[in-house]
């Protein structure tokens, strides 16, 4: 396969645009005769890590599950989209630690205020409801990261609630 595998590792809150960036991007990529594959909430959290919640513990878990089926892909050849909140500082560095110099950290960077008032599954309403618990951004921390290979500032572009276009995010990140 004439591509170099490697984790491009999405992080940011809740409604940031993770899995729609790295999907756009997997179409882009696959557009261009290399071959990625997204990880993300609907494809490990519903089969892989069925059996983990959001709990400091759980997460924890599965960042580091998603974090030793990414390095297995990335050194199959594979480019690997991984769309995850991950919102700890730790576990992510963990999973950098692990998967070495074909770790790339995406942060999607966006204020918490513009997510709640896009909040289109009304989950941080839920949450301020109190009817979500340990929701991140709410009553869970999420911590920025401090050195990330990429910083995506999402929300900048219209400065009226837009965010940056997909597709125009995914081509500043193949250029990178
Ligand atoms: C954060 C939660 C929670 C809590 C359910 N906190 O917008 P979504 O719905 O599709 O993205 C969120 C997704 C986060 O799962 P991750 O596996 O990425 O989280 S982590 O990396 O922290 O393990 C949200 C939904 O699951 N969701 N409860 N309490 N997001």
């Amino acid at each position: 396969m004439n591509q170099k595998g490697c984790v491009l590792w999405f992080t940011g809150l809740s409604g940031s645009g993770k899995s729609t960036v790295a999907y756009t991007l997997e179409h882009a990529l696959f557009q261009r005769g290399k071959v990625a594959q997204v990880l993300d909430g609907d494809n490990i959290r519903h089969g892989l890590n069925s059996n983990l919640g959001f709990s400091a513990e759980d997460r924890e878990e599965n960042i580091r599950r998603i974090g030793e089926v990414s390095k297995l892909f990335a050194d199959s050849g594979m480019i690997t989209l991984v769309s995850f909140i991950s919102p700890y500082r730790k576990d992510r560095d963990q999973v950098r630690a692990r998967v070495g110099d074909k770790f790339v950290e995406v942060y999607m960077k966006i204020p918490l205020e513009v997510c709640e008032q896009r909040d289109p599954k009304g989950l941080y309403k839920a949450a301020r409801a109190g009817k979500i618990k340990g929701f991140t951004g709410i009553d869970d921390p999420y911590e920025e990261p401090l050195d990330a290979e990429i910083v995506m500032e999402v929300a900048k572009e219209g400065g009226d609630g837009t965010l940056a276009p997909p597709e125009k995010m995914a081509a500043a990140i193949i250029e990178i």
